[in-house]
């Protein structure tokens, strides 16, 4: 096809899982599956599957599964059965365990079919760039942080995030993970409190009365002990509401270029939570598609493995734009892509009353008031530099 080339120095491979996309978790709930499906459709409709190797991840195994998480929690995932709904908020079920059930991680109908493919899609993401097959790895259908060893969170039942990494530590020896959802990344710092082969930075709205998980502060480096090896290695970047592209971009910069200097990481996990974009449902941020890509853009230019995930999102046409256009940045094609918007906005019923990115100032919803004073984000560089003081790699 006309103007779709194949770029030459990076390989890029597509992970994804169809069947994942049909679970419903309720009516009204945030979190709805078919993003994905919104977010594909968009890209296909880009032509750029000719730009990358395209698979149809399986489902993770229990072993596989079984790799960060307790043996009785996966069985437990694996047989509870959904409850009636609605289920009484008064009266929970006494015979549910790990979190599970209640409104943020209901039981639905095929819930570990659902877990197991998101898990297996980012653990295929995760071998390809072991095996060198590919040079950027992505899996939207991952990036469910607060999953922990043995409890649902946030959403969250199956820490992909976590087995992925575990893989990728197979064959590289540190991991630099880093987390641009608006929510804390909590599980999977979590799981890596005591190792100093995997730093975890966390770039997030905190509140800890008011928004999930309350976690996440400036100085919630882990424990701090001489005999815990990962002491230091856990950066928070605790922001307030409405960050713009601008101060997002200088602080992602600054704080992740010092991480990668003295951390010297040998392949990056990015999670792409796109409900810190302006408009996001439950986000509380003012980043537009640009401001978000750019750190896809700048994890890219790094020129190390890299694996993406997605993660939140709950206005779905908004996820889909900063997919389709981060996963243009990691194919090359994004000044192609700009150039195509105003003969080639793809035609699709979530898309037919607007276009793509009418122009490069779109607003995306209702701007937030920007809460965040220069001097707050300075004085987070001056901790995560002090903070690296202790880090060598
Ligand atoms: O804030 C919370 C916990 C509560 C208890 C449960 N109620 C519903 C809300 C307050 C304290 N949970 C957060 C979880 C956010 C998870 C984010 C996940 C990710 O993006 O980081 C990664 C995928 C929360 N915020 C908003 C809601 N829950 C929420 C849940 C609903 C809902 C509306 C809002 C569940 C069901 C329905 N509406 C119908
Ligand atoms: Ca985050
Ligand atoms: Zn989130």
């Amino acid at each position: 096809e006309a103007g779709v080339t194949r770029p030459k120095g990076y390989n890029v491979s597509f992970h994804c899982n169809p069947d994942m996309e049909k679970h419903h978790f309720g009516q009204t709930h945030p979190m709805k599956p078919w993003r994905l499906t919104l977010s594909k459709s968009l890209i296909y409709s880009y032509g750029m599957s000719f730009a990358m190797d395209n698979y149809i991840s399986r489902a993770a195994t229990y072993e596989e599964l079984a790799s960060f998480h307790a043996t009785d929690y996966l069985d437990f995932l694996g047989t509870v059965l959904p409850e009636p709904v609605p289920f009484d908020v008064e009266n929970p079920n006494p015979d549910l365990k790990f979190n599970l059930g209640g409104s943020d991680c209901p039981l639905f109908e095929g819930l570990y079919d659902y877990c197991s493919m998101s898990a297996g899609g980012a653990l295929d993401a995760a071998r390809k760039l072991c095996t060198k097959q590919s040079d950027i790895a992505i899996a939207w259908g991952g990036g469910l942080h607060h999953a922990k060893k043995s409890e649902a969170s946030g959403f969250c039942y199956i820490n992909d995030i976590v087995i992925a990494i575990l893989q990728l530590l197979r064959c590289y020896p540190r991991v630099l993970y880093i987390d641009i959802d608006v929510h804390h990344g909590d599980g999977v710092e979590e799981a890596f409190f005591s190792t100093d082969r995997v730093m975890t930075v966390s770039f997030h709205k905190y509140d800890p009365q008011n928004f999930f998980p309350g976690t996440g502060a400036l100085d919630d480096n882990g424990p701090q002990s001489e005999h815990n090896p990962g002491s230091h290695h856990a950066i928070n970047v605790p922001l307030n509401d409405g960050i713009t592209d601008e101060q997002y971009d200088w602080l992602f910069n600054s704080v992740i270029g010092k991480c990668i200097e003295k951390f010297r990481p040998s392949a990056i996990a990015l999670q792409c939570g796109a409900d810190s974009l302006a408009g996001d449902r439950l986000g509380r941020f003012n980043l537009q598609v640009q401001g978000h890509g750019a750190c896809v853009d700048f994890c890219k230019r790094v020129g190390i493995p890299l694996i993406l995930f997605g993660g939140g999102g709950y206005t779905p046409r908004n996820v889909a734009r900063a997919w389709t256009y981060e996963t243009s940045i990691a194919i090359d094609h994004q000044d192609k892509l700009n150039h195509m918007i105003p003969t080639h906005t793809p035609w699709r019923d979530h898309f037919r009353h607007e276009t793509l990115f009418p122009t490069l100032e779109q607003i995306l919803g209702e701007p937030r008031q920007n809460r965040n004073t220069q001097k707050k984000l300075q004085d987070i560089v001056q901790h995560v530099t002090e903070q690296l003081r202790f880090v060598q790699a």
